[in-house]
């Protein structure tokens, strides 16, 4: 590209900022229709139980109670609940409403009334009878023999292993000088996405199932409503508008959905479901719990020749996205850090009756950087490395393999390394556990990570855009991609502005209505700039050749010899008219109407990320403190910097919780979540935040997506976690191989360490 940029890599705030800071922004739940009604799902309170019979008399006759449904009354229509199937491999094992429940919350009825409060008094009044069946919470229980089976598959396997093998393992293990096995945990999460699930669903004259809902896959979910609830297609339009998150848990339909569509039907008239803050931390979906048992072969000059691991997720009641997240993060870790090509990998995923697990950000690989992060650390200092040396000796770089079967194109994620490096002043700064002292003990630690964007070749990957023109100049684009809070549309946007040489504020995008427009299989992945935008950039530029032949009739020359900048036709340099002048017609009409639209299917391109961390331990409560993070991302091109530096810094708060203070707690008695609400889960707020240091690389820009960008919504979450226990262990020498990392466990670990009386 000759010339410079107008709009792309310039900070934009994003295109709905204003309507969402002023509290303007409609959500699902803002939704209201005349004569609506309001459903509510009636929860189990047992982690495993069979329905042996549901009186719904006495709610029946409650006031204002127009319907109840129970699980006799609804399509008995297996489903995966997980719209986008990665792998192909997920299971449709999901009821609208269960005959047996299998975590606690699972809905087992609903009503509808004509008040929230009504309905929320209706559920006390119907009396369920319950068979209540034995209940495992863990892997170690649901693998047991004897252990009850959740859904008939043996030893509770979602799916046969995954298996992902390479090269000679043992021969790798021979060949080393050090081996170095160990089992890495992680945490239940909640996604603490700030806008509840929520839906509004009426059917209108010719039959046609309207959806107002709040999910990343639009077109996935008219396509599961359509197949569960027997209706046509093209009979079901979802709606959304603004999305207050999803983080990847809407990706999936929950119970509401299907329920407020049939009861619309029952009641003939709009019903609306909001989930309460306890229903999504129990009904909705966390980060699957993995333990990662890994195994690692290393020579004494820092070469790793072997890696073998099981890796074993805990989904909960249902699949959802367990073999998918099982399957990337097996596969994942065959990335990242060289090993001689040698590797032996398993996946297994495991039915429990703990809440469901579902797909989040960083989709199963999380978990895997986390152990294999952790673990570069742990043989760093087997061999007398430094942990920077010895991962830029192993970091994978061009021609090694990718996840994705594709050869990597450069060194980037050595180029993060160097350059976080560089920031921190490692060489200087970093010092191994054994010189700190003193009651609050000063860290430093380094996560790295590597990501697709898109989900190629597990998915065929697409997406649609379509410009219009307007007669005044201004174009519509519409696009199937959700914007569920990360700025994509504003990226969309500056996208068309800069390939069509039009200012930004000329483009207004519209979306999420699946009968206007075109079809997206949705926002997860890290797809939507890359897959997305090389949509928008292609119809962009059908567009541009279009208004340029239009422009060289109108003028009598070459189309060839103009170019659009600024929304003016221009032969070298010089204004000719503007692009609105060229298509307005007479009386105001337009000259011709002028559309555009392409199709894109995308292969794949990496990103990569560094992040150092630097952390205050205090020796006396067990407290960690975070204070700095410098995040080094290797992108290709940054579209929208501001953006970019949100995704981070939002992925480093969610990463710090995550790492240090959040986890769904279950009661082991019982199986119901101990901390649904956000007074006992908790989140870093704004002044658990410490100052981030965002660096943006862009190195290796890909050739085929727009601008050479590549995703980064997931990026950030994936690095931070091993950097912070890396940097735990360096300020005490404690080693933690789980997250999160507690105060309770890290004074009971320094405790065993005999050092909490140093102070
Ligand atoms: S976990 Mo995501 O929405 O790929």
């Amino acid at each position: 590209m000759s010339r410079g940029f107008s709009t792309i890599g310039v900070g934009h705030p994003r295109i709905d900022a204003i309507e969402k800071v002023t509290g303007k922004a409609r959500y699902a739940a803002d939704f209201s229709l005349p004569g609506m009604l309001y459903g509510k799902i009636k929860r189990s309170p047992h982690a495993h139980a069979r329905v042996l019979s549901i009186d719904a008399e006495k709610a029946l006759a409650l006031e204002g109670v127009k319907a109840v449904l129970t699980p006799w009354d609804v399509p008995r229509v297996l489903h995966t609940g997980a719209p986008a199937p990665r792998l192909g491999s997920l299971r449709a094992d999901q009821l609208v409403l269960t005959d047996v429940a299998r975590f606690v919350g699972d809905g087992v009825a609903a009503v509808a009334a004509t008040t929230e409060e009504i309905a929320e008094a209706a559920l006390d009044l119907i009396e369920v009878q319950y068979e209540i069946l034995p209940a495992v919470f863990t892997v170690e229980e649901a693998r047991r023999p004897g252990a009850p089976l959740i859904h008939g598959t043996e030893g509770n396997l979602v799916m046969p292993p995954i298996i992902v093998q390479a090269g000679d393992v043992e021969a790798g293990f021979a060949e080393a000088d050090l081996v170095l096995e160990a089992t890495y945990h992680t945490g239940r999460p909640s996604h603490c996405y700030m806008e509840p699930n929520a839906c509004l669903c009426y059917f209108d004259e010719s039959g046609t199932l309207t959806i107002w809902a709040s999910t990343q896959c639009a077109f996935m979910v008219r396509g599961i409503l359509s197949e569960v609830l027997g209706l046509p297609l093209h009979k079901v339009r979802v709606v959304v508008k603004h999305m207050g998150g999803g983080f990847g848990a809407k990706q999936d339909l929950y119970q509401h959905e299907f329920v407020c569509a049939l009861l619309a039907r029952r009641t003939g008239r709009p019903v609306k479901m909001v989930y309460s803050r306890k229903e999504v931390f129990m009904a909705t979906k966390t980060r699957h719990p993995v333990s990662i048992t890994l195994k690692q072969g290393v020579k004494r000059d820092g070469t790793i020749t072997a890696r073998q691991a099981l890796y074993v997720s805990n989904t909960g009641g249902y699949a959802s996205h367990g073999p998918g997240i099982t399957a990337v993060g097996t596969i994942d870790m065959t990335s990242l850090y060289r090993c001689n090509e040698n590797w032996r990998l398993e996946g297994r995923s495991v039915y429990t009756n703990a809440p469901i697990a579902g797909a989040f950000r960083g989709y199963g690989a999380v978990q895997s950087f986390f152990a294999l992060d952790v673990q570069m650390d742990e043989l760093a200092e087997m061999v007398g490395m430094n942990p920077l040396d010895f991962r830029l000796k192993n970091a994978v770089g061009e021609g090694d393999p990718s996840p994705s079967g594709h050869r990597l194109r450069a060194d980037a994620l050595a180029a993060c390394l160097r350059r976080g490096a560089e920031e921190v002043r490692w060489h200087e700064r970093w010092q191994p556990p054994e010189v700190k002292t003193g009651r609050v003990r000063w860290g430093l630690g380094i996560g790295t990570e590597m990501h697709s964007s898109g989900a190629y070749p597990d998915i065929k990957e697409q997406s649609n855009a379509i410009l219009k023109m307007n007669e005044d100049g201004t174009v519509q684009l519409l696009t199937g991609a959700a914007d569920l809070g990360t700025g994509a549309h504003t990226v969309l946007a500056q996208i068309a502005a800069e390939e069509l040489g039009m200012p930004l504020a000329n483009i207004r995008v519209v979306s999420g209505d699946t009968d206007m427009v075109p079809f997206d299989i949705g926002a997860y992945a890290s797809r939507t700039t890359y897959v997305a935008g090389s949509a928008v950039q292609r119809a962009a530029a059908e567009l541009r050749q279009r208004l340029l032949a239009l422009a060289g009739e109108k003028l009598g020359c070459e189309a060839t010899t103009l170019e659009i900048r600024d929304g003016e036709i221009r032969r070298q340099g010089q204004v000719l008219l503007s692009v609105a002048e060229l298509v307005r017609g007479e009386g105001g009409r337009p000259a011709v109407a002028l559309m555009a639209q392409a199709t894109y299917e995308a292969k794949v391109a990496y990103s990569f990320a560094a992040h150092f961390a630097e952390v205050e331990v205090d020796t006396e409560t067990g407290m960690v403190r975070v204070t700095k993070v410098v995040a080094v991302h290797e992108i290709g091109k940054a579209i929208n910097p501001l953006g970019v530096e949100g995704q981070i810094e939002g992925g480093i708060q969610q990463g710090i919780g995550h790492s240090l203070t959040e986890d769904l707690v279950l009661d082991p008695e019982t199986g119901a979540p101990l901390n649904a609400g956000f007074v006992d889960y908790k989140m870093p707020l704004a002044p658990d935040m410490p100052e981030i240091r965002v660096i943006i690389l862009e190195e290796a820009p890909d050739p085929d997506s727009p601008f050479g960008a590549k995703g980064v919504g997931e990026d950030p979450i994936m690095a931070i976690g091993p950097a912070i226990a890396n940097a735990v262990y360096n300020a005490t020498g404690v080693r933690f191989r789980e997250l999160p990392i507690t105060p309770d466990k890290l004074l009971a670990r320094l405790r065993e360490q005999g050092e909490t009386d140093t102070a």
